[in-house]
């Protein structure tokens, strides 16, 4: 059954969307502009549903920071730290591999680590901690680093962004995140985070993490001073690569939290704006598997909503964030497998525990313990 939709532009897009036709960059900004969130959503639930039925992912996931000093000084960030600031951090070796087995009872299955651009830390230093990990927690998925430090860990070393993806796999590195992306327009990139690889310096480490076998997730910062035309473009180029590679396993919409940054003046993004970016980019990326609704940045209340809105993804219990707190997220740091459970049920969705790739866990359910 179709509804009336109440902006005749949404109208069109969706039969065009209904008949399996690819949306373009016009219909990408029109349905940015439309209000008519109802309809844009109800057909972003259409496609999310045809894509992954009534299921909604979670997995159980640690986030590790090794440090917050960074090179960066990026105006959209409130983690970064310069290395003498008093609030600035750097774990040793010992204290990662310590951290990674802390404040959780039930087996993680997929570590996420992510720091800022330390001028110190080699890559060598890196290899360390991941093999490291690797060893002490061997059933456990390592996602580690973004396409930013992988371009600057191999500049500092002198080798190709090549040469270092591999070194890392070889380490032990299973997959990468999905971060650094922002929004691919040089001229929003200027005013974000000026210092940062460009957009397509991004997009090309992308493809080659692809082409030695580490798939990795993809995101975009919105609601900051990029224009509808920047997302679509944002969006439409991560499509690009996807037709060439097939390695983005999700898509994430991070929102802007604008507190304790240099961009402090802006304002939150809304529960409008969020449900929207989530339905447009499931409209959008027909050829990606996945879209994330990441509970951290959305909080819990909206990103259980967004499962109607084209999501099937709210990532994982987390344990401890950093990133959006340093920007004053006051949501928790952390969601019990329960709560995860609950925000799935209540939408009408059935949870489905995943590993990093997607492939279905089972626990035995009086232990926890990982069977498969
Ligand atoms: O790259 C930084 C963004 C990203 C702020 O791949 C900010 O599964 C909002 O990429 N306000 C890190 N956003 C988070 C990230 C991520 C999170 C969860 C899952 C995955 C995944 C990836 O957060 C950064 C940057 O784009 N960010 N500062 C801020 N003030």
């Amino acid at each position: 059954m179709t509804p009336r939709f109440d902006d005749p532009r949404v109208a069109a897009i969706a039969e065009k969307a209904l008949a399996g036709k690819r949306l373009d960059f016009e219909d990408g900004v029109n349905l940015y502009r439309s209000p008519d969130l109802l309809g844009v959503g109800w057909l972003a639930n259409r496609i999310r549903e045809e894509k992954n039925g009534n299921t909604t992912w979670f997995n159980v996931n640690r986030h590790i920071n090794p440090t917050n000093v960074c090179v960066a000084a990026c105006k959209l960030c409130a983690f970064g730290r310069q290395k003498r600031h008093p609030a600035a951090y750097t774990m040793s070796l010992e204290e990662v591999w310590e951290r990674a087995g802390q404040g959780y009872t039930e087996a993680v299955s997929e570590f996420h680590i992510v720091g800022g651009l330390h001028p110190e830390l080699s890559l060598d230093w890196f290899c360390e901690m991941i093999a490291g990990l690797k060893a002490r927690f061997p059933q456990v998925h390592l996602k580690a680093f973004t396409m930013v430090e992988i371009s600057y860990l191999a500049r500092r070393a002198k080798i190709s962004n090549e040469e270092c993806l591999i070194r890392f796999k070889q380490a032990g590195v299973d997959s990468m995140p999905g971060g650094g992306a922002e929004i691919f327009s040089e001229r929003v990139r200027r005013i974000i985070c000026d210092h940062k690889m460009t957009g397509e310096e991004w997009l090309e480490t992308a493809r080659l993490a692809h082409k030695i076998g580490l798939r990795s997730n993809s995101t975009m910062l919105y609601g900051h001073v990029e224009t509808p035309e920047d997302r679509v473009d944002h969006l439409l180029k991560l499509r690009a690569v996807q037709d060439e590679t097939g390695g983005f396993q999700t898509f994430i919409p991070l929102a802007f939290h604008p507190e304790n940054t240099p961009m402090q003046h802006l304002p939150a993004t809304t529960g409008f704006e969020d449900l929207k970016n989530i339905a447009v980019s499931r409209l959008l990326l027909d050829n990606f598997p996945h879209i994330k609704a990441y509970w951290v940045m959305m909080t819990p209340k909206i990103a259980q909503v967004a499962q109607r809105f084209g999501a099937d993804d709210l990532d994982g219990t987390v344990v401890e964030e950093k990133i959006y707190h340093d920007a004053g997220s006051t949501v928790s740091q952390s969601l019990a497998r329960e709560q995860l459970l609950r925000l799935i049920r209540e939408a009408g969705r059935e949870p489905a525990e995943r590993d990093t790739l997607y492939r279905p866990v089972v626990r035995d359910e009086a232990t926890f313990t990982v069977l498969v």
